[in-house]
């Protein structure tokens, strides 16, 4: 059976661990303590030598970095389709995916590092509004990045927008995302 390296809280982890359960994958979780250090163990550091979770090792196979394991579950296993076949749709989930993955999640860092009136924290809850526009944009009447059905897209991004909101940025702002989040 698939093995799944991950930590409950870890939301790049948490992508893999939705599109598993989305595919109906049959998987053994395992955790890895990162508050104990379990990554930086020589049995873990054997599995990835970044000391990263999530990892996945399937028939033998070991894939790391989270966006590399979603394109492998999903090619592995098409059942409860989370790519659009559509040009369009496919260019709309990867751009939600990269601009989650490349330019909010960066943004996490002044969120929980900046005090409340640092000039840094503003910039970064401006620059939040600006990537959030533009992803409302991108969604247009659509119920999901994919179109009408969950998508990875929507998983990526998911977890990045809920962890921003629980970190102080106000959801409540973009209308169209806060109803795509409840969503
Ligand atoms: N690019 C990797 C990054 C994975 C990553 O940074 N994971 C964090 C948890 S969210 C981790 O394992 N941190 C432990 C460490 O760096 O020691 C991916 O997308 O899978």
């Amino acid at each position: 059976m698939l093995q799944f390296y991950y930590n409950p809280l870890s939301p790049l982890s948490r992508r893999v661990w939705i599109a598993l359960l989305e595919k109906e994958i049959p998987f053994t979780p395992i955790i890895v303590n990162l508050k104990e250090g379990e990554q930086f163990k020589r049995d873990f550091l054997a599995i990835n030598p970044f000391h990263h979770v999530p990892v996945i090792v399937d028939d033998g196979l070991r894939v790391l970095e989270s966006l590399a394991i979603l394109d492998y579950l999903e090619c592995k296993c098409p059942r409860n389709q989370l790519l659009p076949k559509d040009p369009y749709q496919l260019a709309k989930v990867k751009m939600a995916q990269m601009v989650a993955n490349n330019e909010l999640s960066a943004l996490v860092i002044p969120l929980i590092s900046e005090t409340a009136e640092s000039p840094k924290l503003k910039r970064a809850k401006r620059k939040i509004t600006r990537i959030l526009n533009f992803l409302a944009e991108l969604l247009a009447d659509d119920a999901y990045f994919g179109g009408e059905s969950l998508s990875l897209g929507d998983i990526v991004l998911g977890n990045a927008v809920i962890l921003v909101g629980k970190l102080g940025y106000d959801l409540n702002q973009i209308e169209q995302i806060e109803k795509w989040r409840d969503r």
